[in-house]
């Protein structure tokens, strides 16, 4: 065995005939600048090497190669440029082999598909994710994966940009050979003595036949088509994937790559990448709390859920998903019974729908366990309570967790807006109480707010975020405050609504403005979904608190006073025919919007798309500046983050902060002061807004700072 040239982060090493280079540049082997030029040397070695007969390209550490380096895009670009790369790969003239294990994504799988022999080890996951990133492969993708596995499969690998596993990837053809064992360079070092000792020829992906089928190509292609005009609104990326792939179909291979780095370049300088990575970098960024740093996890094997409603249930579901054991207490026998029920239901569905074999929901259920007594509480690591959102009811419970439970237990509330320091000041231990805020239903949302009172343990707040990595959600570090971050900026835009809805919008021209801007739904159809009762029990609750200067828009109350609670009741702001989850406008509304406006000497005025999106969001992002800037979220990033991953918001657009750095504070602020014409009292500019914009900052520079 010799060793010769040494070039970090690229490194080669001679065995035998066969020089292996390894891609070396944690945290993923993104394909950064030196790693680009260092594939480029190995293989001008490799070339240049009598001694060479072969080439394998490995990754070091846990992934082969994690795509092109994100952090790069919007920079001058340094060369060689990674289609270059890959093409020197695929000219080489000796056989390269590449033997992948962990991600083999986007630019990294190129990087493969470039090669001329691919071999996958378990655990391998291989995908071309870009659209994520509002981009689309760009250094061959779209040209070499239809032609190696067909027009239909790389079209829907590339506009789901879902990853696949060793054994698709093959049955696919994305890669020739599954290794026996986890041993990556030695399964790669044997399949390149195997293909030495069987003479076997360069192979180039450009030259595959995948498209040979015309007809068949042609017909994926429009039917993919079809699908990103019905579905990928508005996105820009999806359609460029259809373009190029449409190129390599109809032109020769070096043509069909040029266009695909043109498409590239216009999704790069598209503001939806910006915003999307943007989502990307914050996602993992609000994993990183201060906490999380300064302390250790505790123990995290078996918790306990008081409360068997939709959303125990929901938040027991997702923690028997995550490999938990789980024990729920609920007061008598027959509320356990319906709370059991509640979480047997979930897996009821999945069996029924054949995603999950009876066998498997007993194995997960064997975990599962229910209890009328705290007792049974005495070993759990975490409590979760989720009870009636009723401070003395809360005490209650936390009063007896305290009792009961073990020293070092972590006992959490999941109230949505209660005040969490007062619950911690009630018992012996606050240092233990946190808030662990699910969203409904918990077992599918992904955020989750994880609120940290005055008097908590480090320790304690590192094992919430422990948790949320186990149930794969995104955690966003909260201060106590009503509503936390979510909720309480929801609130205010949600007034925003009302405001318009009484000035002369309707419901249905705010939900379809919202849509329009990249929403799923508008605000009242997800008042609708999840139950007017909800909301105007709370408003009544406040009632007596209500700031009697604040507008007060009682639309909602009057639709609430008729029994019309949305979905469930057939009736809400829509109409609902029977069994139907999608609602028509309803001609009683407008008469109940309509009597409104009058006895409140309003005459209504036009509204267009644009002014309802310019009010909404501006009341979003100054509640969202108010947020920041009393510390409830610690940056821009942890707002948008939860908007993004709790509420809707469209992730392409980055977060409402994201968002508002695109606008320009400046104007942001403009809006603001203009609505404050006419409703001094709502429209109050944060002072951090008019802080950053007097200084020509932006939101993204406290992002950068913290
Ligand atoms: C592309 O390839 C375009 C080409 O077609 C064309 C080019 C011309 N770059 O997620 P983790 C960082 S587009 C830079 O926590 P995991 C990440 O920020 C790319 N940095 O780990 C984090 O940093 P920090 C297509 C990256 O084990 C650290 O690595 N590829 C990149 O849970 C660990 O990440 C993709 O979209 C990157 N490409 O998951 C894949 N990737 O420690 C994106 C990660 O400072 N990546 N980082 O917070 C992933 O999906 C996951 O990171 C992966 C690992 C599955 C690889």
């Amino acid at each position: 065995m010799a060793t010769d040239t040494v070039s970090t982060p690229v490194t080669t090493r001679r065995h035998g005939k066969v020089l292996v280079v390894s891609v070396d540049n944690p945290p993923v082997n993104a394909l950064g600048v030196d790693v680009r030029r260092g594939l480029v040397s190995a293989i001008d070695a490799a070339q240049s090497d009598d001694a060479v007969a072969a080439v394998l390209i490995v990754g070091a550490g846990r992934n082969f190669i994690a795509g092109a380096d994100i952090r790069e895009f919007g920079k001058p670009p340094l060369p060689p440029a990674l289609p270059d790369v890959c093409k020197r790969i695929e000219a080489c003239s000796k056989p390269v082999i590449a033997a992948l294990h962990g991600a083999a994504l986007g630019g990294g799988l190129e990087v493969a598909l470039a090669a001329h022999y691919r071999l996958a080890v378990n655990g391998v996951k291989l995908g071309l994710p870009e659209v994520q990133l509002g981009l689309m492969p760009g250094a061959g993708g779209t040209q070499r994966a239809p032609r190696l596995i067909g027009a239909g499969p790389a079209l829907e690998l590339m506009l789901s940009g879902r990853q696949v596993g060793a054994d698709e990837a093959l049955a696919l053809g994305l890669v020739d050979r599954l290794g026996r064992s986890d041993d990556t360079l030695a399964e790669g070092l044997a399949y390149a003595q195997e293909l030495l000792a069987a003479n076997a020829p360069v192979r180039r992906t450009r030259d595959a036949q995948g498209l040979a089928d015309r007809d068949a190509s042609r017909a994926a292609l429009d039917a993919a088509r079809a699908d990103v005009a019905a579905k990928s609104r508005g996105l820009f990326s999806p359609q460029k994937i259809v373009d190029a792939v449409e190129a390599a179909l109809e032109l020769p291979f070096d043509e069909g790559l040029r266009l695909e780095r043109t498409l590239f370049q216009q999704c790069i300088a598209s503001p939806q990448r910006t915003g999307l990575i943007h989502a990307f970098f914050a996602e993992r960024e609000v994993a990183k709390a201060p906490e999380t740093k300064l302390a250790q996890p505790r123990p995290l094997a078996s918790a306990g859920i008081i409360g068997g409603g939709t959303m125990g249930a929901g938040i027991a579901v997702a923690m028997l998903d995550a490999g938990m054991t789980v024990t729920m207490v609920e007061r008598d026998d027959d509320s356990l019974a319906r709370g059991r029920s509640n979480v047997e239901k979930v897996y009821d569905s999945l069996v029924a729908k054949g995603r999950m074999t009876a066998a498997a929901k007993a194995a997960v259920m064997a975990r599962f366990s229910g209890a009328t007594a705290y007792d049974a509480l005495s070993q759990a690591d975490l409590v979760i309570e989720a009870v009636f959102e009723d401070m003395a009811v809360k005490k209650a419970v936390f009063a007896a967790l305290d009792r009961v439970c073990k020293p070092g237990a972590v006992l959490a509330t999941n109230t949505s807006y209660l005040d969490i320091d007062a619950i911690a000041a009630s018992i012996s231990r606050p240092q233990d109480v946190l808030g662990l805020h699910f969203f409904s239903p918990a077992h599918v949302m992904k955020l989750l707010e994880i609120v940290v009172p005055a008097r908590v343990n480090a320790d304690a707040v590192a094992t919430g975020f422990e948790l949320a990595k186990k149930l794969r959600k995104v955690a966003v570090r909260a201060g106590v405050c009503d509503g936390f971050i979510g909720n309480r900026i929801l609130a205010v835009y949600r007034q925003a609504a009302d405001h318009m809805l009484e000035d002369g919008a309707s419901p249905y021209q705010i939900d379809e403005a919202v849509r329009e801007f990249g929403y799923p739904m508008g605000p009242y159809q997800v008042a609708d979904l999840a139950g007017g009762d909800i909301g105007w029990a709370t408003r009544k609750r406040r009632a007596a608190t209500r700031d009697p200067r604040t507008r007060y828009v009682e639309i909602a109350d009057r639709i609430c006073e008729s029994g019309w609670f949305g979905e469930k009741t057939g009736r809400g702001y829509y109409l609902y025919a029977k069994g139907s989850r999608s609602g028509t406008p309803d001609p009683e509304v407008f008469a109940i919007v309509d009597a409104e406006r009058k006895r409140a000497g309003i005459t209504p005025r036009i509204f267009d798309n644009a002014e309802i999106m310019r009010r909404y969001l501006a009341a979003m992002i100054n509640e969202g500046a108010n947020v920041v800037h009393e510390g409830i979220a610690l940056r821009p990033l942890d707002v948008d983050v939860t908007f993004v991953a709790g509420y809707g918001f469209p992730r392409h657009r980055g977060g409402p902060m994201k968002y508002a750095d695109t606008v320009g504070l400046p104007q942001v602020l403009a809006d603001i002061r203009e609505f404050a014409n006419d409703d001094p009292l709502f429209w109050r500019p944060s002072p951090l807004l008019v802080d950053l914009a007097l200084r020509g900052k932006d939101f993204d520079s406290l992002n950068q700072a913290a």
